[in-house]
């Protein structure tokens, strides 16, 4: 589910506007019970401190809720507020009355961005409304769930390398994430291999498509 191809694409392409890398942010398993009420208004970029201060055109995050039982308005569908990732406006300005319910069949996922206001809904309904929440996020910030204090590293081993790379064994930026002497963080999985420097100046490459500064630095090296 974290490597679906057609949401992952979507969400480095969003994402690599504006970043080099992309990476698991977290996976949650989320269970709306009966009786339960709607969850407050929120954006998930939040997370970050409450940092008030992103450029409304900057995204950092992409969150995805795949839904594991029909979505409904009476069972709690995820309430969105469409257009809500082109302002700044707090989110607790708006009601849920302000919001949409995101129905969908069972699995459907719900792409928005971490900008998009949003909350999980009032369960009315007798059955529980299970989600699984995947979410993504730019390479240089801290990934909500810590991935290498969850993921024991004899698991890790046994991943696929483009996953492996997802959790975060691998540069998420220039010089973000790095261990030993500027190493690739994949020397921790396989220590036995050579180390390979090319990483950083395939990410400053990367970054060349956003950055005057990445572009100048890239130019200077390459001479
Ligand atoms: O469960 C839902 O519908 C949304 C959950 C959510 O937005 C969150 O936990 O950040
Ligand atoms: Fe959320």
């Amino acid at each position: 589910m974290v490597m679906h191809p057609t949401v992952l694409g979507a969400t480095r392409k969003f994402l690599c506007r504006n970043s080099s890398n992309i990476q698991l942010n977290l996976t949650q398993v989320i269970c709306i019970d009966p009786g339960q009420k709607a969850q407050f208004l929120h954006r998930d970029e939040g997370a970050w401190d409450w940092y008030d201060h992103f450029p409304v055109n900057f995204h950092i995050e992409v969150s995805t809720i795949w839904a594991m039982d029909d979505f409904t308005e009476e069972n709690g569908a995820t309430r969105v507020i469409p257009g809500s990732h082109k302002h700044n406006l707090l989110p607790l300005s708006f009601t849920q009355a302000d919001s949409l319910a995101a129905e969908m069949k069972k699995g459907s996922v719900l792409v928005y961005t971490g900008k998009t206001i949003h909350g999980g809904g009032e369960n009315k309904s007798k059955a529980s409304r299970r989600a699984l929440n995947i979410d993504y996020c730019v390479g240089w910030v801290r990934q909500e769930e810590n991935q290498y204090l969850s993921i024991p590293i004899e698991v890790a081993k046994t991943f696929p390398d483009d996953l492996q790379r997802l959790i975060g064994y691998e540069m998420g930026a220039a010089s973000m994430g790095y261990v030993r002497e500027f190493e690739d963080p994949r020397v921790a999985l396989y220590p036995e291999e050579p180390f390979d420097q090319k990483f950083f100046i395939e990410l400053l490459e990367k970054s060349s498509h956003f950055s005057n500064i990445a572009k100048s630095v890239y130019n200077y090296v390459k001479k």
